[in-house]
């Protein structure tokens, strides 16, 4: 689910009982070096913790006694999760806001940290951390933007959700030679803070008309991170600017991650075409 991460660590139980081994040099299974390790206990009835982000720190909450609910929120979206099983570790990023409820008398949360203790890198301020937040941003759709897409969508998971058919070097060339001079097709490359992640832009643009929207996100550790709707919102403000009236997209009817997004951000069915649908949205 979204940002929720687990890691599952193996059990070493026998009759007598579990056993959970963290080692250091377990980075296969932690992805970070650990250079800390804190818990919390004993948290009196009633009492919520956290309510901050961090720069960069990452960690791994386990829960091996009792239950806590954790909250996440990346400024984009916000998911809450129970914490109550020893052998699962739930993945905290750097730049999320965590908050901690419902502890249980005999909760004992154990986190591996991947820096040393620095109140400088904590944000204890909601609004400060949605502001400091790597924005999502659309740019010119450039060469580097085409040699990513080359390998974004050379894979197969990809090329299956966003109904690319094979293409060549040439043709990607051709393709992105013709941009300057079309005005019936616009794409933008998305940044989010440095990094390059996907594109986004509307083809088949009919002026006046309509115009049909092709999106993706390249990058698959930014799925799931609410960044859709930004992109939706960048065109729709796009396609109203240029007094288009309808925009329209086609998508695999296996693709529920995508339909139900689509859907959330307003575009309903309005045709069945065997393997996928078209959804559109009225401006
Ligand atoms: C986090 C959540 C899950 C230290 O001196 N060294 C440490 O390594 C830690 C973690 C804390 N402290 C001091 C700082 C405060 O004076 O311990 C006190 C309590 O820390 P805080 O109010 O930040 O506790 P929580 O439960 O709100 O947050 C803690 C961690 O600080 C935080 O990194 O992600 O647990």
């Amino acid at each position: 689910m979204g940002q929720i991460k687990w890691i599952d660590f193996q059990r070493l139980g026998d009759e007598r009982g579990d056993l959970v081994a963290l080692e250091i040099g377990m980075e296969k299974a932690v992805p970070f070096e650990i250079k800390r390790v804190y818990y919390i206990y004993r948290t009196a009835e009633g009492v919520s913790r956290g309510y901050h982000a961090h720069k960069k720190l990452k960690q791994v909450a386990i829960c091996i006694s009792g239950m806590c609910r954790m909250i996440l929120d990346d400024g984009r979206r916000r998911d809450d999760v129970w914490l109550n099983n020893p052998t699962k570790g739930l993945l905290i990023e750097s730049m999320t806001w965590r908050e901690m409820h419902d502890f249980s008398d005999d909760c004992v949360l154990l986190v591996l940290a991947s820096e040393h203790y620095d109140e400088t890198d904590y944000i204890r301020d909601y609004q400060e951390f949605i502001k400091s937040r790597p924005q999502v941003a659309f740019v010119p759709y450039d060469e580097k933007f085409l040699e990513k897409s080359w390998e974004w969508l050379n894979d197969p998971e990809l090329m299956e959700l966003t109904l690319t058919k094979p293409f060549t070097r040439e043709q990607q060339s051709e393709f992105y030679n013709s941009l300057a001079f079309r005005d019936d097709y616009k794409i933008w490359g998305i940044r989010l803070g440095g990094e390059k992640i996907g594109a986004v832009g509307l083809k088949k643009i009919a002026h006046g008309e309509s115009a049909e929207y092709f999106g993706y996100i390249g990058d698959k550790s930014y799925w799931g991170k609410g960044i859709s709707s930004s992109m939706f919102g960048f065109i729709v403000s796009f396609a109203k600017e240029q007094k288009l009236k309808r925009i329209y997209l086609e998508v695999s009817k296996s693709n529920n991650r995508a339909v139900s997004s689509y859907r959330k951000n307003g575009f309903s069915e309005c045709e069945d075409r065997g393997d996928t649908i078209m959804m559109e949205l009225h401006l």
